[in-house]
């Protein structure tokens, strides 16, 4: 019997899990210095009290899930003990994504899955699929090197084309800042497709997907309506655009901005985009757009690099041009290049900072398996065959050997560009909260009567107004120049759009109070955080399942999904204890 008919004739079971925790711990199966974090591993990770901290789940999986007729379990940040108990429970399928790093993790689950469930189909996705030979190195069915979706729908015996259900999930959950959570709902997750066609060497995410994108929401319509779909469900308009690079599709882009215009209704979005896309879409198309977020790939101050997105580019005008209209810039650079000696990192270091963007990362250049780089270092030899994946997360250790950079040297130069960075321009959530401002003025200025960036400029507004208790913690809490910047910001603040009401001033006395509390927390316990483990159900159209229950997100916000949710906080416990 194939596996078409096996599945067609009955209703699989699937789970899906991410790797089990802890996280960021040194371990038998990971580093202390892979934190499960984005900005607290590798953006904002030198500024201390005032780092970003929050978490994001796995999202593919939920997309494979809600995208296939079977009752699907997502099983999110487990705990070993929590993913081995989940596996009894008699699945057809257990379906495992993990990253390179989680390369160790993977093989332990695998091999719990043979032992305690050996009728279940083991499959392996996500970029640790990637890894040569990884067929053989971990005892698996299935190894799914690209989109799941589709592959999960032809193994099933389902149709393959049918369109895409853009799951309702929150970009991120548990966000603080100085141990102060960022109050309201988290922003909603927007994946308008997987890949990029850019094909940088280094870029692990545009090779795994054959230099190609495949697009889940094709027009700009498609992402309104989606879009309406989910802000009205969760109750907020802001979007994070999980895209490699969401303005390379500039048609898509703009047809966006028609649709959101025709009917008055403004979405904010965070996105990832190449700088040559940028230039190409326009700033004021950024504008109506409603951009607030951008992360942008600047990767080396030498253009004779094989960068080619940021060949034309003046990188620290462009930077600066975008947050002149409020839009916050992410810039991310890379350290130990081929190219980089001792001797002429530090001008790419001075570079990220010139650029004098809201946040940066510095990332090792970090070949990983299929990509260009990978395949060319590796014919020179230099790739280390014998270090551990799980040092291969690029904040630590460098994966080849470079010539120029020997022992910790690697790790030492980034540490120092992260403090460079963080002394020149102060934490992020200052340039942030500068930025919105400056949005707002900007925006204000070019008052001409249209009702769509007259919207605009009251979002920045709301935005100025929403962050700047921010302010009142740094006042307090952050080195004296920092004090000193904060202090004329707000007093800027006040002078154009009025003193911080009642709200705002509790909000900002509550805020000093948590940001004390984190201060004892963080010198008693340390910072590390670990996600809660996230359980849900899909249960698929030919199931009579009810939904479970209809429980809340750790922010209190009801979740709406199609079927029940439950956050299992016990495991969180069960989690730092391991
Ligand atoms: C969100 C994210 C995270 C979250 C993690 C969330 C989590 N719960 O695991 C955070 C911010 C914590 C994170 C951290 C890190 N990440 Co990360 N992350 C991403 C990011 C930006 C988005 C992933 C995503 O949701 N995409 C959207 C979904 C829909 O696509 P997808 O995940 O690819 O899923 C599709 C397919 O891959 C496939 N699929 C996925 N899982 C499965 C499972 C099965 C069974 C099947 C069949 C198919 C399948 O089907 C899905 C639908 O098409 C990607 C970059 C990117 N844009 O993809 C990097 C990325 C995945 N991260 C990466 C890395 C290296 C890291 C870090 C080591 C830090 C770093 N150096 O960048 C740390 C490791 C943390 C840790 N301790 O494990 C690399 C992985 C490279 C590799 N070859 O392994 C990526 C590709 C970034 C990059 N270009 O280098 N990350
Ligand atoms: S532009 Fe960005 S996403 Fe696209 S290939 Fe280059 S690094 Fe990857």
């Amino acid at each position: 019997m194939t596996h078409h008919n096996r599945f067609a004739m009955k209703t699989p079971r699937i789970l899906l899990s991410g790797v089990f925790g802890p996280y960021g711990v040194d371990d038998e199966f990971g580093r202390a210095k892979n934190i499960m974090e984005l900005f607290h591993n590798q953006v904002t990770k030198g500024q201390g009290l005032a780092s970003f901290r929050l978490h994001h789940r796995s999202f593919g999986l939920y997309f494979i899930a809600a995208n296939l007729d079977a009752d699907v379990t997502v099983l999110d940040f487990p705990s070993r003990r929590r993913f081995e108990k989940e596996v009894k429970k008699g699945y057809d399928i257990i379906g495992i994504s993990f990253i390179t790093p989680n390369f160790k993790k993977a093989k332990e689950m695998a091999r719990v899955c043979r032992e305690s469930a050996p009728g279940a189909e083991i499959v392996l996705g996500g970029h640790g699929a990637a890894i040569e030979g990884v067929e053989t190195l971990i005892d698996c069915d299935h190894v799914v090197k690209g989109e799941g979706i589709r592959w999960f729908r032809r193994h099933l015996g389902q149709n393959v084309d049918a369109p895409i259900v853009h799951p309702t999930l929150p970009a991120s959950d548990w966000q603080s800042i100085y141990g102060v959570p960022i109050p309201g709902q988290t922003n909603n997750l927007l994946v308008p497709g997987v890949g990029c066609v850019n094909g940088c060497n280094f870029c692990a995410t545009s090779h795994y997907f054959g230099k190609t994108y495949t697009p889940f929401l094709g027009t700009g319509k498609e992402i309104f309506d989606t879009c309406c779909r989910i802000a009205d469900e969760r109750g907020t308009d802001n979007f994070f655009v999980m895209d490699e690079n969401f303005l390379k599709d500039k048609d898509r882009a703009l047809a966006l901005i028609e649709e959101m215009e025709r009917h008055q209704r403004y979405f904010n979005f965070y996105l990832f985009s190449s700088a040559e896309t940028i230039a190409n879409m326009g700033i004021d198309n950024i504008v109506r757009l409603g951009v607030i977020f951008i992360w942008i790939g600047f990767e080396t101050k030498n253009r004779s690099g094989s960068y080619e997105k940021n060949v034309s580019n003046d990188g620290p005008a462009l930077v600066q041009q975008l947050r002149n209209v409020g839009v916050s810039v992410l810039a991310s650079g890379i350290l130990c290049l081929e190219e980089h000696t001792p001797d002429n990192i530090q001008e790419d270091i001075d570079y990220m900072v010139e650029l004098n963007a809201d946040l940066v990362q510095f990332m090792l250049y970090t070949p990983l398996p299929v990509t260009a780089l990978y395949t060319r270092l590796k014919g020179k030899g230099l790739i280390k065959e014998d270090l551990p994946f799980e040092d291969w997360h690029g904040q630590q250790v460098l994966n080849w050997r470079h010539p120029a950079f020997p022992g910790d040297s690697a790790e030492q130069w980034l540490n120092r560009a992260f403090k460079m960075e963080y002394e020149a321009n102060l934490s992020s959530v200052f340039r942030m909260v500068e930025t919105a401002f400056r949005g707002y003025k900007t925006l204000a200025a070019m008052q001409n009567g249209s009702p769509h960036l007259y919207a605009r400029m009251t979002q920045m507004a709301t935005r100025t107004q929403d962050t700047r208790p921010m302010l009142e913690v740094l006042k307090t809490n952050a080195g004296p120049l920092e004090q000193q910047r904060a202090q004329a910001l707000q007093n800027e603040i006040t002078a154009l759009l009025g003193p911080l009401s009642m709200a705002s001033r509790l909000l900002a006395a509550g805020a000093k109070v948590a940001a004390q509390f984190w201060k004892w927390r963080v010198k008693l316990k340390g910072d590390m955080r670990q996600p809660r483990t996230i359980y849900t159900r899909y249960a698929g159209r030919k199931l009579a399942i009810q939904p479970v229950d209809a429980s809340k997100t750790a922010t209190g916000a009801p979740y709406t999904m199609r079927d029940a949710v439950i956050v299992d906080a016990r495991d969180a416990a069960a989690c730092s204890r391991l």
